[in-house]
């Protein structure tokens, strides 16, 4: 068919090439399409940004969640914020003590569009561990103190409806939303192209946690295929991340090794987030 590009801040280009347009509509807070693609599977877009593609989103979606849920000793309340097309959910799904996995996303027509048109990765939406919330996040996690041992911050681009979800405010009420032990990741951008972007979230979370870390990982079709995650927590710190856990996961890019070198960034990374991660 043609080529999908998203093109980030007038500097660069992630192409994917696409075979056919399976889905486009408007809901009232984005532009949703998917596309059959030559060599990725299926893509989503939102905004015309890529979100995901199922050749590549199980980087993103393990190292969102695996490493906050093995470095808790017994996560059982855990909360995604965001994250519609359910990709996280299924990855918290794999852990056995999990009792329950809220996912709060703003936009439920993402989430329609994603069960009907990639179930790969919105298939545990239907569990019944799963409790889906289509409201602000930004208001759920101000309105539930003291409630989750993990929390997921599976936010889009800090423009537009998730622009809050970068901010001090919100990673307060977040840290008001975990129970003793909790620890929260999020999706940090790219250190190469919004270096401003993980500069001023790791700014605003450093004065909130008594331990805050970047950590990255390669996701070929995000702009630059280099992404940054930040992962804080008031007890728990990389050091707890059970590695006989992850490996004991039907993981495909996760593993003890991989957890450990994450956190190790490289120079021009580490400074971006302000400490010796
Ligand atoms: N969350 C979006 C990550 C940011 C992608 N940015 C971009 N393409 N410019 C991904 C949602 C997957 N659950």
């Amino acid at each position: 068919m043609t080529w999908f590009y998203e093109h980030y801040k007038g500097v660069s280009a992630v192409g994917v090439h696409t075979e056919k347009l399976l889905h486009e509509s408007s809901s009232k807070f984005q532009s949703i399409k998917v596309f059959e693609t030559t060599g990725h599977g299926r893509l989503l877009t939102l905004d015309d940004m890529v979100m995901l593609t199922e050749l590549d989103e199980f980087v993103y979606h393990e190292l969102l969640s695996h490493l906050a849920l093995c470095a808790h000793p017994s996560p059982a309340q855990v909360l995604v914020v965001g994250g519609g097309d359910g990709g996280c959910v299924r990855e918290v799904l794999k852990h056995p003590s999990v009792e329950r996995v809220v996912q709060c996303e703003i936009d439920e027509a993402v989430t329609r569009v994603c069960q009907e048109f990639i179930p790969s990765v919105a298939g545990g939406l239907a569990d019944p561990r799963c409790e889906l919330v289509f409201a602000d996040a930004v208001r759920y996690v101000r309105e539930h103190p003291a409630t989750f041992d993990v929390i997921l911050v599976d936010s889009t681009e800090p423009i537009g409806p998730a622009e809050a979800l970068f901010g001090a405010d919100f990673f307060g009420d977040i840290r008001r939303a975990l129970r003793p032990g909790g620890i929260v990741t999020a999706q940090a951008e790219s250190p190469f192209y919004a270096p401003e972007v993980v500069r001023g979230l790791f700014a605003a979370v450093r004065p909130l946690f008594r331990h805050v870390h970047p950590y990255m990982g390669f996701i070929p079709t995000y702009p630059s295929g280099a992404w940054t995650f930040l992962f804080a927590s008031d007890e728990a710190s990389p050091a707890d991340i059970r590695g006989e856990a992850l490996d004991a996961l039907d993981a495909r890019y996760v593993n003890a090794a991989v957890a450990t070198g994450a956190f190790a960034l490289p120079a021009f990374a580490r400074d971006l987030a302000g400490s010796p991660g």
